[in-house]
């Protein structure tokens, strides 16, 4: 046996995984795909690959070297599933499987428990990047057990895109840890880009600039504190034009926009930790509002009673435009650092959040400079709840504030749908208030279901005989 790791699954992510594995010095890899044709259109097309071929998963296990390594790359569910059942029965106590696919961390949990018992390690892997992250060097964010990482971290190091010189991997914690990363990273790919497309919708329909001219904003804008993957590749979208009618691409793409499902499962999660990630869930409805073509044509004829917004100064537009989508880009990545303190706090991780937002520096799709800034809220402060209360972005939010209301406020006027900058807006004044309505919601719960509620004078827990005297009682037990 020759092959250092190998890979099953040769799709692009697979593919180009195996690929990245192979350029590294001295590297063999062994492949193996389910159709075999899928095997050997790869070896024909990279022969410089030097692959190790495998037609069944007995061939596979022969080819790698002690203790077996393997990645994962098919398609999430019962696909991975059923590789790991193969897998299984010719791997060896010891050996690792990694799963490299887009797994719901729950799954990963499960899987990892019961690989476990056979004493083989199973490593569940989120890795980011696309197609070209895989090829060039991915963000990956693996699970599993600490020996597993001590044998495999060398190699993920190795192909991993780097970062100041850093690769962009770290253990993340056991079991299902690296698949809810990855999965809360997606959550805030869904805010980031939301939040974008409403900048550009106000630029556009506000400021009354072209793609063109706001495919220049967006670049300048990639100068300063709004640097990122997703700021770069927006401004190339918008200045690409359709060969076919010549005008804007983006124009002449159907409005209606899809999900994979991580960012619902984000949302979800967070729902179950109880953790408001308002921007990511906005993200997440606005794809499903927009691909409600149903809903959408009936709602046509419905009234509008907007303002004009008419704009005189249009650089300070811009700025305006430019401040909301930061500070409202600060509140996505609060909300989903928080999801992780909160899901590492229920599954027992221990995950280091400054080490996270080093791993997305590079490699991943939400990869900003902006995020040196959180590693070093969190190297101040590791127990920081609410990012946005650290002093670095505190004071960002702060300065952008007046944009940022301006901004809602004139959108609101306007009927333009701004879901994720206002609901970022409404998270930010909510955590700050220091009294909130909840204590009327509290009081209603208390009128209809007895829920008990508590008292800001003094300890205990009370109730109220609404359909009595409405005297109050002490209560002992909670609802
Ligand atoms: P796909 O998600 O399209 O999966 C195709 C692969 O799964 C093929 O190799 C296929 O084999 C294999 N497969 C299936 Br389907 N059912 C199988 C089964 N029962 N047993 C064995 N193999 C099976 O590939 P992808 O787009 O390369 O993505 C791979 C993984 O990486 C996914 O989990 C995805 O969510 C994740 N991911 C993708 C991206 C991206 O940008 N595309 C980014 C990050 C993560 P066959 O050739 O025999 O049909």
């Amino acid at each position: 046996p020759t092959a250092i790791i190998g890979v099953v699954g040769l799709a692009v992510m697979g593919s180009n995984l195996a690929r990245n594995l192979a350029s590294r010095e001295g590297n063999t890899v062994a492949v193996y795909n389910r159709s075999f044709e899928k095997t050997e259109a790869l070896l024909a097309e990279h022969p410089e690959a030097g692959f190790v071929a495998a037609k069944d998963y007995t061939e596979f296990a022969a080819s790698l070297a002690r203790p077996r390594t393997a990645i994962i790359m098919v398609k999430a569910g019962r696909p991975t599933d059923a590789v790991i059942d193969q897998l299984v029965q010719v791997f060896e106590p010891g050996d690792i499987i990694i799963d490299g696919g887009n797994a719901l961390f729950t799954d990963t949990i499960r899987r990892e428990k019961a690989v476990r018992e056979t004493g083989i390690n199973f490593v569940g892997a989120g890795i980011s990047g696309g197609e070209e992250g895989a090829l060039n060097g991915p963000s990956i964010m693996p699970g599993g057990s600490a020996e597993a990482w001590e044998s495999m971290g060398p190699i993920l190091k190795s192909i991993a895109a780097v970062a100041d010189g850093e690769p962009c991997v770290t253990h993340v914690g056991t079991d299902g840890a690296g698949h809810f990363v990855k999965m809360i990273h997606n959550g805030i790919e869904y805010a980031d880009m939301q939040l974008i497309a409403e900048a550009y919708d106000l630029l556009r329909r506000v400021g009354g600039f072209t793609p063109a001219e706001i495919a220049d904003i967006f670049a300048e804008w990639n100068t300063g504190e709004l640097e990122s993957y997703l700021i770069e590749i927006t401004a190339e979208v918008l200045r690409q034009v359709d060969a076919a009618t010549g005008s804007p691409l983006v124009d002449v793409i159907l409005d209606q926009a899809g999900a994979k499902g991580t960012g619902a499962w984000t949302v979800q999660s967070a729902l179950d930790l109880g953790v408001p990630v308002s921007g990511i869930a906005e993200a997440v409805f606005a794809r499903s509002l927009s691909s409600a073509p149903a809903q959408r044509a009936a709602a046509q004829s419905l009234p509008a009673s907007t303002e004009t917004w008419s704009v005189d100064d249009r650089d300070a537009f811009v700025e305006d435009v430019r401040r909301a989508l930061y500070a409202s880009k600060i509140i996505a990545y609060s909300q989903g650092f928080d999801a992780i303190v909160a899901g590492a706090a229920e599954y027992n991780w221990d995950i280091k959040k400054g080490e996270i937002a080093k791993i997305w520096r590079a490699g991943c799709i939400i990869r900003a400079q902006f995020l040196n800034r959180i590693t070093e809220a969190y190297a101040d402060d590791p127990e920081l709840v609410a990012l946005v209360t650290a002093p670095y972005f505190a004071d960002a939010v702060g300065s952008a504030l007046p944009s940022w209301r301006r901004i809602v406020a004139g959108a609101a006027l306007a009927g333009i749908p701004t879901p994720a900058f206002a609901s970022s807006l409404s998270y930010y004044d909510g955590l700050r208030a220091d009294r909130l309505p909840a204590a009327l919601v509290q009081g209603q719960r208390d009128f209809f279901g007895a829920h008990t509620y508590k008292r800001v004078d003094r300890e205990g827990t009370f109730h109220t005989l609404w359909s009595g005297d409405r005297s109050e009682i002490e209560a002992t037990d909670t609802h």
